[in-house]
């Protein structure tokens, strides 16, 4: 029997059996990895829709955050060789069907909220040989006003240790540990000591096709180097609570993003510029 794209499509909008396991693990660990979100063929649907616009878009908007002076040679190496594209589903109908389906309804679930809002997405493609990306958490980059935010995070490939799957220090959401430092700050012995004194563990692991990692914006995370001659394909999409208010940004960083992901809201207001896509599952 062939399989038609609608039929594969079918899949990333009808809801996924989440087990309270998982839920719990989010709010212990900041983090829930659940493998067979989706199937090899609707990833690869996905893979060649996400490519071709990355393809399409890449050389016009191609690492538009670019925008600070990395001083570091290591942090040079993993800023040339990422491919960043955002808000791809504002350019494809299939991939905004993807975002408003089974994914935005797992980061519902997990977060306790009735319903999400798109903060916004990016393709993530680390080169063959891109750098490591140093420890960080997500949330110092963004003005949000609560913790009800999370990183969806979807390989398009298998991603094998040498390619540079994401590590997340597990517990360290509630240990507040710099919330208030840029990620080319952070020193990677200096980072992994105050971890280990906290006792929040650092999981490492490759990721299957279809296996979907969920982060805390506060989770303190971050990816090897791919050693591959392979370009690792990451979909990433962040979901906030619909509810989400604009808090006056802390650093340059919040700035930038305010002015970028949530134009014309202003600082108290919920987040619902029309990049901020609703969606509720009812
Ligand atoms: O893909 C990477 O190497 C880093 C991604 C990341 O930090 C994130 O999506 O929050």
């Amino acid at each position: 029997m062939v399989t038609t794209n609608d039929q594969l499509k079918q899949e990333w909008e009808l809801p996924f059996p989440l087990a309270a396991a998982h839920v719990q693990a989010y709010q212990d660990r900041g983090v829930a990895k659940i493998p067979k979100v989706f199937s090899a063929a609707t990833v690869e649907l996905l893979r060649r829709e996400v490519v071709a616009n990355v393809t399409r878009l890449g050389s016009s908007i191609d690492n538009e955050n670019k925008k600070e002076e990395y001083p570091s040679e290591d942090v040079d190496l993993y800023r040339k060789a990422f491919t960043q594209v955002f808000n791809l589903w504002t350019h494809s109908e299939l991939i905004r069907s993807f975002v408003v389906g089974r994914l935005a309804r797992i980061a519902a679930e997990l977060m306790g909220v009735s319903g999400v809002r798109v903060y916004h997405d990016q393709a993530l493609f680390k080169e063959a040989g891109g750098g490591a990306t140093p420890w960080h958490v997500d949330h110092y980059y963004w003005p949000l006003a609560t913790e009800k935010v999370l990183t969806a995070w979807v390989p398009l490939v298998a991603i094998t240790p040498d390619m540079g799957p994401l590590d997340f220090a597990l517990g360290s959401h509630k240990i507040n540990y710099s919330r208030d430092t840029e990620m080319i700050q952070l020193d990677e012995s200096i980072t992994e000591a105050r971890l280990a004194e906290a006792n929040c563990p650092v999981a490492k692991a490759p990721y299957e096709v279809g296996e979907v990692s969920f982060h805390e914006g506060w989770t303190l995370h971050r990816a090897g180097a791919n050693h591959t001659d392979r370009c690792r394909e990451v979909l990433t999409v962040i979901y906030m609570d619909q509810d989400m208010t604009l808090q006056q940004p802390a650093n340059s960083n919040q700035e930038y993003d305010r002015q970028k992901w949530c134009p014309g809201v202003p600082v108290g207001a919920v987040i619902d510029s029309e990049i901020n896509l609703a969606i509720s599952h009812g």
